[in-house]
């Protein structure tokens, strides 16, 4: 029970109020879990006017002390006093990792040749290309990234050479040129140890090499400088395949532990 003030037909009237009070205006005073801002729009505030001309007594404009509302949420969850947010103003100094992504191609086929061929990348740096053969015949061979990583057919289902910006056959050091052309590799009597870099065949994002297809060929790649006369046949292409010829070996690149 508490002391309230009802508001009756007759004015102002203090009494005692209970939970079986059926005077008119009374409500139950006790203190009610509620939204204090939806209290605060709802709830008029008694604020006495000293100087409404009136004579009032103390009880009926003095606000009455109301423990304070606890504060809650709609769900009845306690809210704490939010501490005050920390602006940490100091910056830490911004550092760059290179990711070093490798990956890598063993080549296998049908006339004898076999290799190895290691690509590294520093972010977005060249990739460098280390390269290891066997069974090949002294001189140069065509080197490329073909475009798919399907074997099932052996080299042949490897497709072109990548050539994600649509141009014609080229050396690695031209403009023009296929992404997947690493021009020739040089074999001798003791095998074939090849190293070189390149700026067009990344491990990552939309024209990484990860999943495509490494050849090596027959014949020497006249880097799209030879005989040009038989475009869309099998025959004299140096413009599409620079006339490297067979694929002699071939496997898919993939990725591998640092
Ligand atoms: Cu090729
Ligand atoms: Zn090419």
């Amino acid at each position: 029970m508490s002391t309230i003030t009802c508001m009756s037909i007759a004015g102002a009237v203090k009494h005692v109020c209970t939970s079986k009070c059926t005077h008119r205006g009374c409500v139950p005073h006790s203190p009610r879990v509620e939204d204090p801002i939806e209290r605060r729009s709802h709830v008029p505030r008694i604020v006495a006017n000293p100087d409404d001309g009136h004579h009032h007594s103390s009880s009926s404009l003095t606000p009455t002390a109301s423990p304070p509302l606890p504060l809650v949420n709609h769900h009845s969850v306690a809210l704490k006093p939010r501490a005050a947010t920390r602006v940490n103003a100091g910056r830490a100094a911004l550092s760059v990792v290179a990711e070093e992504k490798k990956a890598i191609c063993v080549l296998t086929g049908s006339a004898g040749v076999e290799g190895t061929v290691t690509f590294t990348q520093d972010g977005d740096g060249p990739t460098k290309v280390v390269a290891s053969f066997s069974g090949l015949a002294e001189g140069k061979h065509g080197f490329h990234i073909h475009e798919f990583g399907d074997t099932t057919n052996g080299c042949m289902s490897t497709g072109p050479h990548f050539n994600p910006a649509g141009k014609k056959h080229g050396a690695p050091t031209d403009e023009e040129r296929h992404a997947g052309d690493l021009g020739n590799v040089v074999a001798t009597a003791d095998g074939c140890e090849w190293e070189m870099e390149d700026s067009q065949i990344p491990l990552s994002g939309p024209n990484s090499i990860v999943g495509r297809a490494v050849v090596i060929h027959e014949l020497e790649d006249d880097l799209g400088k030879g005989d040009n006369s038989e475009i869309g046949t099998q025959g004299k292409t140096s413009s599409t395949t620079g006339n490297a010829g067979a694929r002699l070996a071939c496997g898919v690149i993939g990725l591998t532990p640092q």
